[in-house]
């Protein structure tokens, strides 16, 4: 409970539209408006997906790096790119915008039905992401969708085929994943290597109460639209910087503080 508190906020994700979410950002520059408007609210890190001209999920570099700019022209934060992409986007794509060196990427740690889809994450797709980002100096985080990929995570480990130095997300809630209880949450908690930073990123319903449950067990928390559209049942969110602000305000009545991006990089060790 004494470390402030890192809140990463994924502000469109790669399966949303506008029909579920009418206010979606999807240009560069409306992202970069969201980006601003969350880390004002909370957040310090920024999951990052784009969007191209249709709206379609992208994993092009010249959007990566548009949207970069305009983010960082607007506020600092951590940028965490995406390597998940969409369901069935080729390790290749996946890999490309980690060229530009953002500061955090993700990196799957094994494959899972995704609601009616396959999220493909086999151990040649982990190595080669896994190498990526060591290549580029980006940070890893670790998503785990299942419990079984703590135990790759250990595996993997000591194979060798992971960075020396991470941080571990348990996305928990996916239908064909982990449910998203407190029960599952401890189970996976028990597994980290000691003194592994972690954070929670709840599902739908599941968003809130996982993120209440991390501030008191001294995780951080990822709360955004990607993973959830709802403030509350039936009422549409009015934006990411909404989901993040109150959980920023729970943490602060808590008396746990929230970090600022210069505390988040000390905290996750960002650059060592
Ligand atoms: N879009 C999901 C299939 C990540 O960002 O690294 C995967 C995903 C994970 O969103
Ligand atoms: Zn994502």
């Amino acid at each position: 409970m004494n470390q402030p508190l890192i809140i990463s906020c994924p502000i469109v994700g790669a399966e949303l539209t506008r029909e579920t979410y009418p206010n979606l950002p999807l240009t560069p520059e409306e992202l970069a408006i969201e980006a601003e408007a969350s880390v004002k609210a909370g957040a310090s890190i920024i999951h990052l997906h784009v969007r191209d001209e249709e709206g379609k999920p992208s994993q092009r570099v010249d959007l990566f790096e548009k949207t970069s700019r305009l983010i960082h022209e607007r506020v600092d934060c951590i940028l965490q790119y995406s390597t998940g992409g969409a369901v069935g986007t080729p390790l290749s794509e996946r890999l490309a915008p980690l060229k530009l060196k953002p500061e955090m990427g993700t990196l799957s740690m094994g494959t899972l039905n995704f609601g009616s889809d396959v999220f493909e994450n086999t151990e040649e797709i982990i190595r080669g992401i896994s190498a990526g980002l060591q290549e580029y100096g980006c940070m890893a985080e670790l998503e785990i969708f299942d419990a079984g990929m703590m135990d790759t995570l250990h595996r993997y480990a000591k194979k060798g085929w992971l960075p020396k130095h991470f941080h571990v997300d348990f996305v928990l809630g996916v239908p064909g994943g982990l449910a998203g209880d407190l029960e599952n949450l401890l189970f996976l908690i028990h597994k980290l290597p000691p003194g592994q930073s972690w954070s929670v990123a709840g599902v739908g319903r599941f968003q809130l109460p996982l993120a209440i449950h991390a501030i008191a067990l001294g995780g951080h928390v990822r709360v955004g639209l990607e993973d959830n559209v709802y403030y509350r049942k039936g009422e549409l969110a009015t934006g990411n910087a909404q989901l993040v602000s109150r959980i920023a305000n729970i943490s602060r009545a808590c008396d746990r503080e929230v970090a600022t991006v210069k505390q988040a990089r000390e905290i996750l060790k960002i650059g060592v």
